[in-house]
């Protein structure tokens, strides 16, 4: 049992991008702490899902880890002290620079890092190991969408409105989200907007607890979303329900756009798509006809090697129809991680700088060298993205420092990335629990949860949150901060100055160093946070209340105008044939989070998830001779999976689903195609082709 510093502390949840309020209240667990939904946060107004009820479980020392460990030289991880530990992670990574050059040295990063851990880590990566290779997990969300809203609307933040608005809308088209299992109180917002007298459309090629609520399903092939936006903008123009002056006063390349369009005619897009005319036509009357509507996409059509067009897609369909920047309308993405939003934000990703500026931008080099202290021509340049960093592991990478990831379970191809991960000369592991990426490294370094620490998370709304420390943690374990400081200190000593272990004191340099940003925090402080403003990034001063809605008064393009996106349909990378003849699409259920490294570790959710199983329809089943609960191997390119058969009539029967959250046989990641987007480098996690047989 931990002390606490107080009664009753109000927080927010540990895992997805909504945030919920919660308050931690000491109790004699062996977690140390009971957790409430709060009713005074506007987001879940009380409401928290199983995850998020049972997070304090990952608290307890049962669970997690305690002290570092230390390979030895027998090959087996033990128990070491901090110092012995950090002296082993400098000298692996200093072997590492001296042998090979900075370059060889990588960083692997996490959307669940506070803004604090994420700025410090894109930090520690440019100036003391002075390495190029830094990319993380958020590159597998929401990067598509990003790539997308960067270059219709000049800026990325993953809703442009409060989701107090959705309510009021007249109409969501919710393109690959299942907000019952991955956000459940958010479905709260889509029910209301349906007892308003709105109507909810939702595109998945399964009908899920999420499409069971809407007004209209339509059930696309994987991977044809992109046609599927195509066809529907076609009957927008053949119908004449283009929104002509908004076109012409806000928005640019609609006649290139156009030219696209009229080439995907109703029926070849129903031939693609298998999407039924009549439902494409309903779902255009259904979005056209109110005075307000509002898109929405989540990983379906993002996680896709075509994502980027396959949002600007959906992206061209709001703006024919005038919907972006006007009130209670518009296209968002609803970010994924507890930190998506803001871990995008602050440096960890490969080509970027805090404060969302560019790596390559020689005013944002020169803005962040001087808060950093440094030359801005010893900054290095853009990295490589997720996927290719992985890959490269073993090759011209010798060393890596992964800090909130667990890539053996959730990267795609996962078998060749973890034969990737163990031809490393050094890997260090900084988690806080023993994930399937910590059992192979060097050095595991145990770091203090959620609960046990201060720190900012921005939520998929833009809002910036303050979490605050409601316990003391176990003796044996330091925060994210404390170790880059004491890493700092060993690799280049006297670096560390600018490391410090206080969460405020990053946050009072990441506001300088964001000033002047697209993703400007220069207003927000931990006083104005804790005292409950809520405050939307950009907030470019104290006096400043934040934007909860962009882009009501023009877009963030130079001229001010949206850019339509000049697309066409085209295949997948990896489309059904004679050998590999079903659709694998992957995804996630409500009682497991990600990887499963944390909530696997959670009896109540263990028991209401506790494997892997493959989702498929009664007919395919029939077809291949497979009965409920058979052990059925699924098989790529890539590898082979085995998992328990789950028949049911709510999937395309050209189709077979897997949760990715498990390791072992049952790992969806075996089977999964890295082909990846050319602009936002995101793996095709949402469609490859695959053999389905009763395994023998
Ligand atoms: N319980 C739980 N909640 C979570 C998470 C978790 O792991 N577990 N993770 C969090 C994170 S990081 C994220 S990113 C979000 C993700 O949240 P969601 O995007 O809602 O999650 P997914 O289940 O990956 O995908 C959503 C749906 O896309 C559908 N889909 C598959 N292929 C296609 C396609 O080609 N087109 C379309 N339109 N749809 C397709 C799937 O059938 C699935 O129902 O959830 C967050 N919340
Ligand atoms: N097939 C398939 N694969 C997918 C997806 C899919 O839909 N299908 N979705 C992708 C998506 S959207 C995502 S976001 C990724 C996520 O995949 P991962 O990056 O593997 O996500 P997590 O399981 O959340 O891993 C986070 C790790 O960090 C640890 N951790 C939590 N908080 C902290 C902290 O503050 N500090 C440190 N040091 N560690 C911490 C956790 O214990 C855990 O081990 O998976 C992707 N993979
Ligand atoms: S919906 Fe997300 S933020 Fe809310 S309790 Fe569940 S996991 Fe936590
Ligand atoms: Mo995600």
């Amino acid at each position: 049992m931990h002390l606490s510093a107080s009664a009753a502390t109000p927080t927010h949840c540990p895992y997805c991008a909504l945030q919920c309020g919660m308050t931690l209240t000491p109790d004699a667990s062996d977690a140390g702490v009971s957790v409430a939904g709060r009713a005074d946060f506007p987001v879940n107004r009380g409401a928290l899902c199983g995850k998020g009820q049972s997070a304090a479980a990952v608290l307890s020392p049962g669970v997690r880890l305690t002290t570092p460990l230390v390979r030895s030289a027998a090959g087996v991880l033990e128990p070491a002290g901090w110092e012995e530990a950090l002296d082993a992670v400098a000298a692996g990574l200093s072997r590492t620079r001296t042998g090979h050059g900075a370059d060889a040295c990588a960083v692997f990063g996490g959307g669940g890092l506070t803004n604090e851990k994420a700025y410090a880590l894109g930090k520690f990566a440019r100036i003391v190991l002075g390495t190029s290779q830094i990319d993380y997990n958020g590159r597998f969300c929401m990067s598509s969408a990003a790539a997308a809203g960067q270059l219709a609307f000049g800026l990325d933040r993953g809703l442009p409105f409060p989701l107090e608005d959705v309510p009021r809308t007249g109409c969501v088209i919710l393109v690959g989200s299942n907000l019952v299992e991955t956000m459940p109180p958010a479905m709260r917002y889509l029910t209301e907007l349906r007892e308003n007298g709105g109507t909810l459309i939702v595109v998945d090629p399964r009908r899920t607890r999420t499409a069971e609520q809407a007004d209209l399903h339509l059930a696309p092939r994987p991977g044809t979303d992109l046609a599927l936006a195509l066809g529907m903008l076609h009957l927008v123009v053949a119908e004449g329900r283009v929104d002509e002056s908004y076109v012409r006063e806000r928005t640019r390349g609609w006649e290139q756009a156009r030219a696209g369009v009229m080439a995907h005619w109703p029926e070849y897009v129903e031939r693609i798509t298998g999407v039924p005319l009549p439902q494409l036509r309903e779902a255009v009357r259904l979005f056209t006809e109110p005075e307000h509507a509002m898109v929405l996409t989540a990983r379906g059509p993002e996680q896709q090697a075509k994502g980027t067009d396959t949002v600007g897609a959906w992206i061209n369909l709001a703006l024919a129809t005038g919907r972006p920047g006007t009130p209670l309308s518009g296209y968002g993405c609803l970010t994924g991680q507890g930190n998506g939003q803001g871990g995008r934000e602050h440096g960890q990703k490969a080509d970027q700088l805090p404060g969302y500026r560019k790596l390559t931008d020689p005013a944002a080099r020169a803005h962040v060298a001087e808060v950093w202290g440094v030359d801005p021509n010893s900054l290095p340049g853009p990295g490589r993205s997720a996927y290719e960093l992985l890959d490269a592991l073993g090759g011209d990478i010798r060393s890596l420092l992964v800090m909130a990831s667990n890539p053996v379970v959730s990267a795609p191809r996962a078998a060749h990335v973890e034969e990737r991960l163990r031809s490393l000369d050094f890997l260090a592991v900084a988690d806080v629990v023993l994930s399937e990426t910590a059992e192979l490294a060097d050095v595991v370094l145990p770091v203090t949860q959620w609960a046990e620490e201060s720190g900012t998370t921005t939520n998929l709304e833009g809002r910036v949150l303050l979490r605050r420390r409601a316990l003391t943690p176990p003796a044996g374990v330091r925060s994210d901060l404390d170790v880059l400081h004491g890493l700092a200190a060993r690799l280049t000593p006297g670096l560390e100055k600018g490391f410090p272990v206080d969460p405020e004191e990053v946050f009072e340099e990441l506001r300088r160093a964001s000033s002047g940003g697209p993703a400007d925090y220069a207003g927000i402080s931990y006083d104005r946070l804790a005292r409950g403003d809520a405050l939307h990034w950009p907030c470019p001063d104290p006096a400043h209340e934040g934007t909860p809605r962009l882009f009501l008064d023009g877009f963030a393009t130079q001229d001010g105008r949206a850019r339509f996106a000049p697309v066409t349909h085209r295949p997948a990378a990896e489309e059904p044939d004679a050998e590999y003849p079903v659709y694998l699409t992957t995804g996630r259920v409500v009682a497991q989070y990600q990887s499963g490294a944390q909530t696997r570790r959670v009896a109540e959710l263990n028991k209401a998830a506790p494997g892997p199983f493959v989702e498929l329809h009664p007919r395919l089943a029939a077809r291949l001779g497979i009965a409920e609960g058979d052990t059925v191997a699924v098989t790529s390119r890539r590898g082979r999976a085995l998992a328990p058969a789950r028949l049911t009539g709510s999937i395309r029967a050209d189709t077979v689903f897997m949760p990715f959250h498990w390791p072992g046989a049952g790992r969806a990641n075996t089977l999964t195609n890295p082909a990846l987007d050319p602009t936002s480098r995101m793996p095709e996690f949402k469609v490859c082709a695959v053999r389905v047989a009763k395994a023998g």
